[in-house]
This record gives C-alpha cells, sequence and structure tokens, in this order.
C-alpha cells in the first residue's frame, strides 16, 4: 500500500465521523475508477469486498469509516461528505541572508 494512503488513513483515524471523497470515479465503464482532474487510471484501490465494482449507482469512491476502518466503498455521487484534496509540492525556497 502507498505511502500516502497509510499516512491518510493514520489521519483520518484521528477524525473518526467523516467519510472522505477521494476523487475517483468509474462514471464512465463500470469498475474502471480513474481521477477527476486527469482523467488517469488508479495504478492501485482499496476498496472492500463488495464495493468498487459493477454498481451503476455508486459511481464515486471514498475512504469510509466503521467497519471499513477507510479502506475504500463506492458510493452515489451525490453523498454528501467530506472531501480530501492534495495540493501540489511547495517548490524550494532559498534562505536568503
Ligand atoms: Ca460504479
Ligand atoms: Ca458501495
Amino acid at each position: 500500500m502507498p505511502w500516502k494512503t497509510v499516512f491518510l488513513k493514520d489521519r483520518m483515524r484521528m477524525f473518526k465521523d467523516h467519510n472522505w471523497w477521494l476523487g475517483l470515479t468509474d462514471e464512465d465503464i463500470e469498475g474502471a475508477w480513474k481521477w477527476f482532474d486527469t482523467d488517469e487510471m488508479a495504478n492501485f484501490t482499496d476498496f472492500m469486498p463488495g464495493d468498487g465494482g459493477d454498481h451503476n449507482t455508486e459511481d464515486c469512491a471514498a475512504f469510509c469509516l466503521g467497519s471499513y476502518d477507510y479502506h475504500w466503498c463506492d458510493a452515489p455521487c451525490s453523498y454528501l461528505t467530506a472531501v480530501l484534496c492534495e495540493t501540489r509540492e511547495h517548490e524550494e525556497v532559498s534562505v536568503i541572508g
């Protein structure tokens, strides 16, 4: 599992009362998960068994709480829940003086 996922799960466990959208969708092809912003296919998935498959009404992926322990679930995109965002890395800043 990528280090970012391990890191994020640890942080989400500290805020136990939210599911978190992570920016993946399979609305074009069922079960083919790609990123909203780049249209690139996900290079790994972390769905719980029974999620992430052929569910026409569940086209968005989230880190899910409770028994999922922040494994991913697929859910209707209309669900209102917290959103997890990634920023670009900051450029190195030189120290002057
Ligand atoms: Ca789906
Ligand atoms: Ca589901």
